[in-house]
């Protein structure tokens, strides 16, 4: 379906839409990407060519995004795409999260770092299969994985092995939110150390997370973090979102995590 638009330097184009962005995980995006508006581009000589550039990028993408889903689907494995800014504790939580969930689920781990092995080999050896993925290593050391990325990364984990695989996202607050995976739901890890206002100033990768996972609440007592305060920034962007606060250091709280991994697993 072709949409005219009209930039602020006053060119006209249409958009040739092969589908709907009514993504399969149910998610109804209202970031700039789903909508292919990728902003005024009136400040660029090459203003059009920039947007049509960008749209046959992100088409790209949502057609192998689709081709990831339909085989994950295809062997019954369930997919979270993880997310967070650097450092929030997705590599802790995933080393907790594995070894619970033995004997219970068959998890692998597609680990997305821009460059080295450190998170992937920390998670080797507790019962996940692993497979890692360094943007540096042909992706142009992306800040962010996409969907041809978790293709290439896909080939080598035993899909027909698994019940539930969980994607850890390149470390980065903004990017990884606007690129479809094939994931069918997605987490973030926030920590209670990145201050109460980042839901606000951050709104995309906030909203669009179906689970916040509040971490490092262990250090709550240290710092002069509004917790009330986070809380309310969080529902202003996400009402919907399950919260769910959690010690990745302790273990406090980790029994709501991994009941949530449960049920998408199964659901
Ligand atoms: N006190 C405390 N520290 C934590 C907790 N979770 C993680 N950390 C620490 O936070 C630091 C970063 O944790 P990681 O698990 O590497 O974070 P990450 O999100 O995987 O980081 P990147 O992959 O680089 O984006 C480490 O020093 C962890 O030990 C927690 O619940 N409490
Ligand atoms: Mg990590």
């Amino acid at each position: 379906m072709g949409r005219f638009h009209r930039h602020a330097d006053g060119t006209v184009h249409s958009h040739s839409h092969d589908h709907d962005h009514d993504h399969d995980d149910g998610h109804d995006h209202d970031h700039p990407h789903d909508h292919r508006d990728v902003g005024d581009h009136s400040g660029y000589a090459t203003g059009v060519e920039r947007v049509e550039v960008l749209e046959a990028i992100l088409g790209e993408n949502d057609r192998v995004a689709a081709a990831n889903r339909a085989e994950l689907a295809g062997h019954g494995v369930r997919t979270v795409n993880l997310m967070s800014s650097p450092g929030a504790g997705k590599t802790s939580l995933l080393r907790r999260t594995i070894p619970a969930l033995a004997g219970r689920l068959r998890v692998g781990i597609l680990e997305g770092d821009i460059a080295t092995s450190i998170d992937a080999d920390a998670l080797t050896d507790l019962g996940a299969a692993v497979s890692l993925v360094n943007t540096a290593d042909g992706f142009g050391g992306e800040c962010h994985l996409d969907a041809v990325m978790v293709r290439s990364g896909l080939t080598r984990l035993p899909l027909a092995d698994l019940d539930l695989l969980v994607i850890e996202n390149v470390g980065n607050l903004v990017c990884p939110a606007e690129f479809d995976v094939g994931q069918d739901t997605r987490a973030m890890v926030y920590a209670i150390t990145e201050g109460e206002e980042k839901p606000l100033k951050y709104p995309v990768m906030f909203r669009t997370a179906d689970v916040v996972v509040v971490n490092k609440l262990d250090l709550l007592p240290h710092l002069d973090f509004d917790l009330d305060g986070f809380r309310a920034n969080l529902a202003a962007v996400n009402p919907t979102a399950t919260v769910i606060e959690l010690s990745a250091r302790t273990g406090d709280g980790l029994d709501r995590w991994l009941d949530w991994l449960t049920s998408v697993a199964t659901g």
